[in-house]
């Protein structure tokens, strides 16, 4: 049941049947609804808010908070098209009962709407995962990624401050393993120093300081989860991970020619957000706010990537050429699969990173249940399925 909601949630983002987005069908509700505020409390419940609600991590963080029994508030943005295509199965299977997910309109780039959200929830805890969180782009619009990323955590600190809820509200910041960037040790930990590589991971190191410095001089519980990597089938497309996901099961039924990347030789230690918010959620119930690396402890390519995801899809891949020159080519039809373009290289690159998640471990009892091998097998064969079923409903 779990696969087939999600399922229908990548269908509704990426497919249009006869000109009709998918989103209607599986459920516009949320979309319609008023900004919500007023609801029906309980008081042993808690509270969570949660910034970038219709992201990957809100998504799956809303479904584990719902299942601890949270009353769960997200933050959308205003779009001029539906935005919670992530949320809406969670939303109709509460919308039967008594409702506990509430979404307010909201940008973390105004401060009195932030302020006034806070004041009307009053949550426990508040997950601040709104960012502008593609590294590539940071490069096209640094001073805005600034803007979200950096000041937007120094606003949600401050209107905690303003409204006197230092000691009630525990606060999550959404920090990341690009701070560590051109890494100086290998693998990384939390006393590892930062060396961003982007506007992203500049703004991000703004983020994660000023966390530490509101929890140090307001006593606030305030911490950063330095998150590694991690991807599910609701990755955002143009992430590495998914777009090959979504190409290779889009040229296995013929519906394109081939696949242009950028830096094949990248490292990265993937995990799967589905274990990866629950490190979230543990962070906020220790006694004493502290940072923790999350990851799991391997790192692979981009061009392994590729290799398990073409595998799984029954396409055996192999290599040619060097540079700007080299091809994956499928050996069975000798047609090229993968091409370079340099478009997709960063001016300046995170090569390899490697996380130590020891800490959380040992102080978490937190450990990545999902491996490398079975998150490409899921991710891939999601987005074969998708494609399948668009290509059956074009055809009806
Ligand atoms: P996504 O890009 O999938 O989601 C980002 C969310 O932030 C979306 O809900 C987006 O809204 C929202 N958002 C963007 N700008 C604003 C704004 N100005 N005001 C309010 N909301 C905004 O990211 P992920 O879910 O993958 O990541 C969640 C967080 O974790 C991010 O902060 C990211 O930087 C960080 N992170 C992610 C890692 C990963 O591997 N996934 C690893 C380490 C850190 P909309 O849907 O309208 O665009
Ligand atoms: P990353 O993720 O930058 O690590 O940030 P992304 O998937 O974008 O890139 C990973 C690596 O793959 C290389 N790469 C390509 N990347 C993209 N997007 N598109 C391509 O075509 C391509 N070809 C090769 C990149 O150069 C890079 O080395 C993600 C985001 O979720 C951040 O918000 C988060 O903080 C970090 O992960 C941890």
């Amino acid at each position: 049941m779990k696969r087939l909601t999600w399922l229908l949630y990548a269908m509704s983002a990426v497919c249009t049947i006869n000109g009709m987005n998918l989103e209607n069908i599986v459920g516009p509700m949320i979309n319609e609804q008023k900004d919500e505020t007023q609801n029906q409390e309980q008081p042993t419940r808690k509270k969570a808010l949660i910034t970038g609600i219709t992201g990957q991590d809100g998504a799956y963080l809303t479904e584990f908070l719902l299942s601890k029994g949270y009353e769960v508030h997200g933050i959308k943005r205003r779009a001029s098209s539906f935005n919670t295509s992530r949320l809406d199965h969670m939303y109709k299977d509460f919308h039967l009962s008594n409702s506990r997910i509430f979404l307010h309109y909201g940008d973390v780039t105004d401060s009195t709407n932030i302020i006034r959200l806070i004041q009307q929830i009053q949550p426990d805890e508040i997950y601040n995962l709104a960012a502008q969180s593609h590294v590539w782009v940071s490069f096209q619009l640094p001073e805005y990624t600034a803007q979200v990323d950096a000041l937007g955590t120094l606003r949600i600190l401050e209107a905690i401050r303003i409204l006197g809820l230092e000691k009630k509200v525990k606060f999550y910041q959404a920090s990341t393993s690009e701070l560590y960037g051109k890494v100086v040790e290998s693998p990384q930990n939390e006393d590892t120093p930062f060396y961003p590589r982007s506007p992203y991971s500049v703004a991000k190191l703004y983020g994660f300081w000023i966390t530490k410095n509101y929890c140090e001089s307001y006593g606030m519980f305030a911490c950063n989860g330095i998150l590694f990597n991690h991807e599910s089938p609701i990755r955002g497309e143009t992430f590495v991970t998914r777009k090959i996901t979504r190409a290779i099961a889009r040229i296995k039924y013929g519906l394109q020619d081939g696949l242009y990347l950028g830096n094949l030789d990248a490292r990265r230690d993937w995990g799967h957000a589905r274990d990866y918010v629950e490190a979230m959620w543990l962070m906020l119930q220790q006694d004493e706010p502290e940072d923790f690396v999350i990851a799991t402890g391997e790192s692979h390519s981009v061009r392994e990537f590729v290799e398990l995801a073409c595998k799984e899809a029954g396409i055996e891949i192999s290599w040619r050429g060097k540079g700007l020159d080299e091809v994956g080519y499928n050996e069975a039809t000798e047609k090229v699969v993968v091409r370079i373009d340099p478009r997709y290289f960063r001016p300046a690159e995170v090569d390899c990173l490697l996380g130590d998640p020891s800490k959380a471990k040992e102080k978490l009892g937190w450990e990545t249940k999902i491996s490398f091998e079975e998150l490409v097998k899921e991710m891939m064969r999601s987005d074969l399925e998708q494609v399948k079923i668009s290509m059956t409903a074009l055809h009806r």
